[in-house]
């Protein structure tokens, strides 16, 4: 009989769901340490790419995740309030869901794959040769150690891995509220309100509304506004300030000036290292990135997906080298995406329009699941 490998992950966040899944269907015994007391993620919508799906498609979770998501006919852009471009993204895999609903799929997946979570769980470090301490003191030794524990992981910490962090000048505040498409219709009714739908302001004053249907009911709504604009930034938002500047919208602005919500600054984090002997860093505790391109868990999940397919083949002597030989082959993916997520934050200049072509939908159709993906061809 061969004893099974087990893995010790710290976070079930998008990032550690997607590693346990896909390491307990490789046949590895998984336990996942979760620092809050209830399963749940904090947040409204999230685009779904190619790259992610292909992972979910994997995992058996899109027909659940599909069956309460949008894919929206085009890709808007305005500019004060006036359309510069409608992309259709043919050819490009890519939903919008709710966080909740993508939160319960994988959790549906995990545990139905053998995963236990612990819940109100705290980790408080890990060493390279495999050895997880929680937050209690107890410790537990696995063949692998996944810290998928955010962005300002403790795994990481304990690692002492090297970190640069930039901030960008913008920031966001997000909410789920109803669609109200009857009144948003009243308003504006040459349209079915499906659209994914960036709009922009850039003067007099800097602020963007991102509408984003996830399903018939429920609306993605983010209102960026640079982090120096104290009223901008302001939560519960200022409701005259962004239904002033974006009076198609007063109907949902509505909504969203009810709840509390909270403004987060955009971030880039770099490590010097994504590995270091069994342990294994995934999602934002790798790699915070700007949500330009929609792809901070995107590339969480195509990331979880490829480190369990590179651990299950390595064998176990090997664990550190193949480890350090997976981040070789997949981080310049990531890298791109980052620097070119942290780039149209910097630069605003999405605000263009027509943005969706050439590289920068590499990361979108990039296949993490395609075997045959780092053969060089001639
Ligand atoms: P987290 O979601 O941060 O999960 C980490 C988990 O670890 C949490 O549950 C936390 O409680 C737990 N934890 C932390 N410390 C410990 C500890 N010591 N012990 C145990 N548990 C611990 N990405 C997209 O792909 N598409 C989008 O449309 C998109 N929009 C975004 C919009 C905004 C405004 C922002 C800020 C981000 C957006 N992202 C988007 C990025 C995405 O949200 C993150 O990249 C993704 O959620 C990271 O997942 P994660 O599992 O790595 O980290
Ligand atoms: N795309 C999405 C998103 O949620 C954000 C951005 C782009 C789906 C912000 O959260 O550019 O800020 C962005």
């Amino acid at each position: 009989m061969t004893t099974r490998r087990h893995a010790e992950i710290s976070g079930a966040g998008f990032a550690g769901l997607t590693a346990a899944a896909a390491l307990a269907k490789r046949g590895w015994s998984v336990r996942v340490h979760e620092r809050s007391s209830d399963l749940r993620t904090e947040g409204a919508g999230i685009v779904l790419w190619g790259n992610s799906l292909r992972v979910l498609d994997r995992l058996g979770a899109t027909p659940d995740l599909e069956s309460r998501a949008m894919r929206s006919p085009a890709y808007e852009t305005r500019m004060n309030n006036v359309i510069k471009s409608q992309e259709d993204m043919e050819g490009v895999r890519w939903i919008s869901v709710t966080r909740p609903h993508l939160y319960r799929t994988l959790l549906t997946v995990a545990r139905e794959a053998g995963v236990e979570i612990v819940a109100g769980s705290e980790v408080s470090g890990a060493t390279p040769d495999g050895v997880l301490t929680l937050a209690s003191g107890e410790t537990a030794r696995a063949d692998l150690i996944v810290g998928a524990d955010g962005v300002n992981s403790a795994v990481r910490d304990a690692l002492g891995i090297p970190l640069r962090r930039e901030r960008s000048r913008d920031g966001i505040t997000r909410f789920l509220v109803p669609r109200r498409k009857a009144d948003l219709q009243a308003l504006e009714p040459d349209t079915e309100w499906d659209n994914y739908i960036d709009f922009w302001n850039l003067e007099p004053r800097v602020l963007r509304v991102l509408y984003v249907p996830c399903n018939a009911e429920e609306l993605y709504i983010a209102l960026m506004a640079p982090v120096d604009d104290s009223q901008g930034s302001k939560v519960p938002i200022d409701l005259e300030l962004w239904s002033s500047n974006f009076p198609h919208l007063r109907p949902v602005l509505e909504e969203a000036a009810q709840l509390p919500g909270r403004y987060y600054g955009y971030q880039t984090t770099r490590l010097d290292h994504w590995t270091e002997g069994r342990v294994a860093l995934i999602g934002d505790a790798a790699h915070a990135m700007c949500p330009a391109l929609a792809q901070g868990a995107g590339t969480a999940m195509q990331n979880a997906w490829t480190l369990a397919e590179a651990a299950t083949a390595s064998s176990d002597a090997d664990m550190a080298a193949s480890l350090s030989g997976w981040e070789r082959r997949e981080r310049p993916y990531t890298d791109r995406a980052q620097d070119r997520s942290q780039y149209y934050a910097d630069t605003r200049q999405m605000a263009e329009g027509s943005q969706f072509q050439g590289d920068i939908l590499e990361t979108a159709l990039y296949d993490p699941t395609d075997p045959h993906r780092h053969e060089v061809t001639a």
